[in-house]
């Protein structure tokens, strides 16, 4: 049979410029040029994103506010309001639901869209990303950066180039050149764990990446190996609105000898914790329930669980309640076969809406 070859998709990817900080600062006047940090001001509290101002002076997302006002002693903590973020996403989302009904929210402020075919008729992917930010600007005062490519991978990377309020065209042809150039870590896919992997194996670019074979790269990184080969070359072909349909994300381990050792059991979840992170951060899939998986030598099962409001979006948050899990049950009533852990009440597709990132309750 003849293999055609598909029609080259035309991918954007839209990802608001310093979201909550230009949301706190379009609502209140005072804000506005000001150094701000959206998140908690008080002693463990954790910025959740800083103003474009207070970004010059090093604050960044995650750092814990302590930190941030050292940094920037003018700097100003702003309370999240969700309420306005979520409102703000349901806009732009309505403004991409005019060109395509291909949306991929991956986040309240991020999103990609496929308009290989779409409602406006123009035929120019640039065109239509340009459109929408300007669409984005005049209805709801924010700023928007656009990646247009020929799929998911580059046009994230690519919205990220010329922020803010900024568009990156990347198109076949400079497609593995452009990725040649760009950090493993930056790579959809490639979580922190994996990152360490291959910054011990010397990969650090792209670049580095394309120069290792699939037989090397299936040797060190299993089933992934694949994915992470066509990467390198530029290449991917996930649909945009993959996630639909999964419901957890697990990994357990069965060991040779039962395991009733404190240090041990914790070491084993500790690893085990990693991978999970490997696999969510590949998969995207943000869930609000930790569970534990316990099979003990008589294969009796135990599960014991922990929710939060929002998902799970810190690896540090996923080994810290994995170990007081375990904790909880120790010592063992008998010898561990088994460990498991996974998370559940993964965030539905529609319900990207969740960007309130536990860090931010912390
Ligand atoms: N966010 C959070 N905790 C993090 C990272 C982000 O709560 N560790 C929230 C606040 C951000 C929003 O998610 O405003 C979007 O995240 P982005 O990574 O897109 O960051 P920004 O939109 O703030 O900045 P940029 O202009 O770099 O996209
Ligand atoms: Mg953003």
């Amino acid at each position: 049979m003849d293999q055609v070859p598909p029609p080259l998709r035309k991918i954007i990817h839209i990802d608001m410029d310093a979201f909550y900080a230009s949301v706190e600062q379009r609502d209140d006047p005072a804000l506005r040029d000001q150094p701000i940090a959206v998140g908690g001001g008080g002693p463990r509290g954790v910025v959740a994103t800083a103003s474009y101002e207070a970004r010059t002076f090093g604050v960044k997302s995650a750092m814990p506010g302590a930190r941030a006002r050292r940094l920037c002693p003018g700097l100003i903590f702003v309370t999240p309001r969700f309420d306005a973020y979520r409102a703000a996403s349901a806009h732009i989302r309505e403004i991409f639901s005019r060109y395509t009904d291909i949306i991929q929210p991956l986040s309240l402020d991020e999103a990609y869209l496929d308009v290989t075919v779409n409602k406006s008729g123009i035929a120019s992917a640039t065109q239509v990303a340009e459109e929408i930010r300007h669409l984005i600007r005049t209805e709801t005062g924010l700023t928007a950066s656009a990646g247009v490519s020929y799929n998911k991978l580059i046009a994230k990377l690519a919205s990220d180039q010329n922020k803010p309020d900024g568009v990156c065209v990347v198109r076949p042809s400079e497609g593995a050149a452009f990725i040649a150039t760009m950090p493993v870590r930056r790579i959809h896919g490639i979580g922190p764990v994996t990152a360490r992997r291959m910054h011990e194996l010397g990969i650090e670019t792209g670049a580095d990446l394309r120069a290792r074979d699939l037989r090397f790269l299936q040797a060190h990184f299993g089933s992934s190996a694949d994915y992470y080969y066509r990467a390198a070359r530029g290449e991917d072909d996930r649909p945009v609105r993959e996630r639909e349909g999964r419901k957890s994300v697990s990994v357990e381990d069965t060991f040779s000898d039962d395991l009733t050792d404190r240090a041990a059991l914790l070491a084993e979840i500790e690893r085990i914790a990693a991978s999970l992170w490997t696999r969510i951060d590949k998969a995207q899939a943000w869930g609000r329930t930790i569970v534990l998986k316990v099979k003990f030598a008589d294969f009796r099962i135990i599960t014991r669980s922990r929710s939060f409001a929002v998902p799970v979006r810190s690896p540090d948050i996923l080994v810290r309640v994995a170990r007081e899990l375990l904790l909880a049950q120790l010592p063992l009533r008998m010898g561990a076969r088994l460990l498991g852990l996974g998370v559940h009440n993964l965030e539905a597709e529609e319900a990207a809406d969740q960007g309130e990132q536990l860090a931010l309750s912390l």
